[in-house]
């Protein structure tokens, strides 16, 4: 089951999607992080935050919006507190870095790159949950790639820095194209869409902060669709697939859609072992279908019908 992603190693190809599980230990009643993918720790900024006012969380069907609003302890206490003891658990940290302006990921990266045990570095450049959303920077892809080859300069060439898009786009390839074009190594895709919900009893919006991110599985096709038509532009691109998934086949249709690894989130909220159940459904998933690798299925939906040494039969 293990894979690379941007020249690193990961165990299985499923790992934890950033905010659902903050640095992970909350997952360790149920899971043991050094057997799942990677950890992907919540954004962090430069400073400690508080977050949007409540609530900040609310159940839509087949789904949720959130409203967090980038809560965190700062890239200090992070980086003395937080990713030492994921290191020192044996995961794969991945680090998931948000900033207000270009010189606030360029500080961070410098920061982050000067940490020991740091598998890879996750930009965040699509909170949907930002004061304007002129500061949603993979909205626009001329400010997504700045804000990429800024944080690139400030991590060593041998840790992959990669650009998380947002769905909230025309055209997602000419952002994955300008990031790619400003250093990234890799993408994860996708983060939250913009959603509203209004509350039955005062017919207000249901969250504090009025608008919210939409995960779980009523996103997956969205994402899947994204996923879909960057490996279809640039398929030699490593991409981390990352919207809705449950199960073993979610995952497997995000790898036949043509990402290397996938990150589970939303389904963490009900089931914290998710991501080592997934891993494992996902082996079953490949077994059935005589594949001896996650790496064989990667792309696979893109192949004329019948060109695939995959078994084609499936009884479900
Ligand atoms: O903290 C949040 O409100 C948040 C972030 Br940083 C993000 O990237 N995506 C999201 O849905 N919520």
């Amino acid at each position: 089951m293990t894979v690379e992603v941007a020249g690193v190693r990961y165990p299985t190809p499923v790992m934890t999607a950033s905010g659902c599980a903050a640095a992970g230990r909350e997952l360790t009643p149920f899971l043991d992080l050094a057997a799942i993918g990677a950890v992907v720790t919540k954004s962090v900024m430069l400073d400690a935050r508080s977050g949007r006012a409540t609530p900040r969380m609310v159940e839509t069907p087949s789904g949720m919006l959130n409203s967090i609003g980038l809560q965190g302890p700062g890239i200090d206490t992070f980086l003395a507190d937080d990713l030492p003891w994921l290191v020192k658990q044996g995961a794969q940290p991945v680090v998931s870095i948000a900033g207000g302006s270009l010189g606030e990921y360029a500080e961070l990266a410098r920061r982050v790159g000067m940490a020991p045990g740091v598998a890879a570095v996750e930009v965040n450049i699509s909170c949907p949950n930002v004061e304007n959303r002129g500061l949603v920077f993979a909205c626009d892809p001329f400010q997504a790639a700045r804000v990429i080859s800024a944080t690139r300069r400030g991590i060593p060439k041998d840790i992959p820095v990669l650009a998380k898009l947002s769905p909230d786009v025309t055209d997602i390839v000419t952002v994955a194209e300008a990031v790619m074009e400003g250093g990234a190594s890799g993408l994860s895709m996708v983060n939250t869409t913009l959603g509203l919900a209004i509350d039955p009893v005062t017919l207000r919006p249901a969250l504090g902060g009025v608008t919210g991110g939409l995960s779980g599985p009523a996103i997956r096709p969205l994402a899947l669709r994204c996923v879909w038509q960057v490996y279809a532009a640039m398929p030699e691109v490593p991409i981390i697939g990352i919207g809705g998934i449950r199960t073993g086949f979610d995952a497997l249709e995000f790898l036949a859609a043509g990402a290397s690894a996938v990150q589970v989130g939303t389904s963490t909220f009900h089931d914290p072992s998710s991501p080592a159940r997934v891993a494992d459904e996902l082996r079953s998933e490949l077994a059935l279908r005589a594949a001896v690798s996650p790496r064989e299925v990667v792309g696979v939906a893109h192949r004329p019908a019948g060109t695939s040494a995959l078994r084609a039969e499936v009884s479900m």
